[in-house]
């Protein structure tokens, strides 16, 4: 689809390391718009929600402790594409198979501490941008340099 919302996780080990700066960074140079921006602590209701579709994985109560441990940075993007654009510049979920030039690939080295989140389809960034944001703390603006990213 072409204007498309996803919503991004900067995990706690992103907050931890120094990280949130760079993250958003990359994603920013993409072109997609920040829309919606916040830091908030997790709490496990919210943690079991997210991850509702790995609830029976055997990682899944490591993944919730993990995930709840520090506040992480929340965020929603838009743009043509963002959904397959913002995964594109995360890498793969394991940082191992990551290229160089990803966040993944540059900053990760383990499965389960992999600094990223993003939606990884229509459906799913529906629901995790709803979960996480209410309508009114998302902003709707235009950029001066709009026509300068999408045609
Ligand atoms: P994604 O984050 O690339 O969408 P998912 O398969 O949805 O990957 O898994 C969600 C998160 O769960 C991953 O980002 C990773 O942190 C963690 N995870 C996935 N598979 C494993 C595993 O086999 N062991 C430990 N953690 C895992
Ligand atoms: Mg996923």
């Amino acid at each position: 689809m072409s204007n498309e919302k996803t919503l991004v996780l900067v995990k706690p080990d992103g907050v931890q390391r120094g990280l949130i700066g760079d993250v958003i960074g990359r994603l920013e140079k993409t072109g997609l718009k920040i829309v919606g921006l916040k830091l908030i602590k997790i709490n496990d209701e919210l943690a079991g929600k997210h991850y509702a579709e790995h609830k029976e994985k055997p990682f899944f109560e490591g993944l919730v402790k993990f995930i709840t441990s520090s506040p992480v940075v929340a965020l929603v993007l838009e743009g043509n594409n963002a959904i397959s654009v913002t995964r594109k510049t995360m890498g793969s979920t394991n940082p191992v198979d990551s290229p160089p030039g990803t966040i993944r690939g540059d900053f990760a080295i383990d499965l389960g501490r992999n600094i990223i989140h993003g939606s990884a389809n229509e459906t799913d960034a529906k629901r995790e941008v709803d979960l996480f944001f209410d309508e009114n703390e998302l902003s709707q603006y235009s950029r001066s340099n709009d026509e300068w990213i999408t045609e």
